[in-house]
Order: C-alpha cells, then sequence, then structure tokens
C-alpha cells in the first residue's frame, strides 16, 4: 500500500492511532522496527540533531535532505512537521511537490509566522493571518498528485492564549479549505484545553494531538475523546540525549571506553541498522566473485532488511 495511503488509513481509523518522532534515518529505522505505523518528522529534533535552534535555522532543502534519508529506510508514513511551510503558498506548493517526490506520506503546517519559534518558547507568538493560511492549505491540496497525500493544519490559538473560541475558528477554517486533519496544540501541563477543544469539534474531521505537555495523561483519555492521531514528538531524541550525554562524561572522567562497552549498542547493531547483509548479498549478484570483499561471516549470516526501494511504494 502507498505511504500515502497507510497514513491517510491511520487518520481516519477507528481507533486512536500513534506516531513517533524521528530526527534521521536510523532513527525512523528504530521507529518503524518498534512496531509504529507511522513517523513524526519533528522540526524540533532534525533542528536538534544538526545543531541548531527551532527556529527555522535549518533552510527547508536540508529538511528535505533529511528526510528524504529517512523516508528512503522506511516503508511506514512520514508525517513530516513543515512548520510554516517555509514561505507563502507558493514556497508551499513547491514544498508539496519536492515531498511527493521523496514518497513523505504527509505534511502537518502551523498558523505562525516565519521564521517560528517553538511553541513552548515564549509567550503570545503572533499567528498567521487566518485566510492567508487558508490559502496555503488550498495550495497544497490543489497541488499534490497523489490523492492521499495528506496535509494537517496545526492550530497554534490555544498556545498564544487566544482561547478556546478563537481556536475552533481557526480550525473551521483549516478545515473548509481542505485540511485533511486539525493539530490542535497545548502547552498547559493538563489535557483540559484540548479535550474541551474536542468536545466542541465533534469530530468534524480528524484530530492531532501533542501531549509533550500533558504527558501524565492516561492515553485512554484521549481515546475516549475521540482523538484520531497521538504525537510522541520528541522522545527519541531526548533520550538519545540523556545517555550520549551521560557515555560522553564517563569516557571522558575514565580516560577508557571499558566500562561502557556493554552497556551501548554493539557495532554489529549498527550493521545490521544499516543494512549490511542487504550489501554482501547484492556483491554475491552483482559483482564478479574475484572482486567481492571476502565474506564477513556474521553480516553474512543476518537475514537482510529488503533492499533499497524494495518495500518503499511509490506515490505515484
Ligand atoms: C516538533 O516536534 O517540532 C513540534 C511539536 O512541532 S512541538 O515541539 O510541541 O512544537
Ligand atoms: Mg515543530
Amino acid at each position: 500500500m502507498r505511504k500515502t495511503t497507510q497514513f491517510k488509513q491511520l487518520l481516519q481509523s477507528p481507533r486512536t492511532e500513534f506516531i513517533l518522532e524521528a530526527h534521521n534515518g536510523i532513527s525512523a529505522r528504530i521507529v518503524e522496527e518498534a512496531g509504529f505505523k507511522g513517523i513524526w518528522g519533528s522540526g524540533l529534533t532534525i533542528s536538534a540533531s544538526l545543531g541548531v535552534r527551532d527556529n527555522n535555522e535549518a533552510s527547508w532543502t536540508q529538511v528535505l535532505d533529511v528526510v528524504e534519508f529517512m523516508s528512503d529506510v522506511t516503508s511506514i508514513p512520514i508525517l513530516l512537521d513543515a512548520d510554516t511551510g517555509y514561505g507563502n503558498f507558493n514556497n508551499v506548493r513547491r514544498l508539496v511537490r519536492k515531498l511527493e517526490q521523496r514518497h513523505v506520506a504527509a505534511m502537518c503546517i502551523e498558523d505562525k509566522l516565519f521564521p517560528k519559534t517553538n511553541s513552548f518558547i515564549g509567550e503570545q507568538q503572533p499567528l498567521a493571518d487566518v485566510e492567508e493560511f487558508a490559502g496555503k492549505i488550498k495550495a497544497a491540496k490543489d497541488v499534490q498528485s497523489d490523492p492521499d497525500f495528506c496535509v494537517v493544519a496545526r492550530v497554534e490559538a490555544l498556545i498564544a492564549g487566544w482561547g478556546l473560541g478563537e481556536a475552533l475558528r481557526r480550525a473551521d477554517a483549516y478545515r473548509r479549505a481542505g485540511a485533511d486533519a486539525i493539530l490542535i496544540h497545548s502547552k498547559i501541563a493538563e489535557p483540559d484545553e484540548v479535550l474541551a477543544f474536542a468536545a466542541e469539534w465533534q469530530n468534524e474531521c480528524p484530530l492531532v494531538i501533542v501531549p509533550t505537555m500533558y504527558h501524565q495523561t492516561p492515553t485512554e483519555r484521549f481515546e475516549e475523546a475521540g482523538i484520531s492521531l497521538v504525537i510522541w514528538a520528541n522522545h527519541l531524541m531526548r533520550a538519545a540525549v540523556l545517555r550520549m550525554q551521560e557515555i560522553a562524561r564517563r569516557i571522558h572522567d575514565k580516560r577508557s571506553i571499558a566500562s561502557v562497552e556493554g552497556e551501548i549498542a554493539p557495532v554489529r547493531e549498527l550493521f545490521r541498522l544499516q543494512n549490511a547483509a542487504e550489501l554482501k548479498e547484492a556483491e554475491a549478484r552483482y559483482l564478479p566473485a574475484r572482486l567481492q570483499r571476502p565474506d564477513v561471516a556474521e553480516i553474512a549470516q543476518q537475514s537482510p532488511l529488503p533492499a533499497p526501494g524494495a518495500t518503499v511504494q511509490s506515490t505515484s
């Protein structure tokens, strides 16, 4: 099934579905192997992995390069966090074409101003003009060539302190402009705002949430509220940062790698995640025997992941 169709089915599933953040090829593969049906290409964590701020400091083509690596090594759909769309309606049109070429199933755009700031930084961030933002959604829907490519419209009214009424007004305008789903974002520690929104919204189109700040909420409450898709938005990056800091300190302080060896992934696990076994098999098929590398028994024994492209369905 095409990745776009997989993602559309996630949005339209009668159950609450879950996707997890990834920020590069290896983390994307780890998300898929864990059993998730989709990947959140997080603006925050892609920026963080590049060592820059979540303020559009990474250019949109740099983000595209990262998401292409993620897409190439996975067979589940990616919802790319495309911030504000990196410009106006015209930039959004070009972005959609480039995402479709890379088999990215869906994008999320938010009604803030370029360059954006992460929603958890500061107060009362300025919001986009509703009609102008609706035009971006319409432009995206008009230009997509795959009918199942999805546009998720992210409402930042609660983040900016404009209240429930404004959030609903914006969400309705974006739904009418053609959005396939509404992401309602909140930064308070309780789920009250998004649950109040969901109660009023009455499932007019699928709802997506990002419970980073209201993380203690039992998942059943989201299910009862009819939330379609929950995004666990940054947890692999945060896990990796903590572990990398700890291991780096220990190696530095002990001037030795002896004590950490048993606590980190073996080198052969990196080979496995890179699908080294498939290359070995391909060499056997395509290289004359005299030019093949000496057998690396351990790699050859691993069952290879699918060949590049083998599981990635065309979106056209
Ligand atoms: C991201 O993961 O980049 C998001 C979610 O946009 S948030 O950080 O909550 O804004
Ligand atoms: Mg973001």
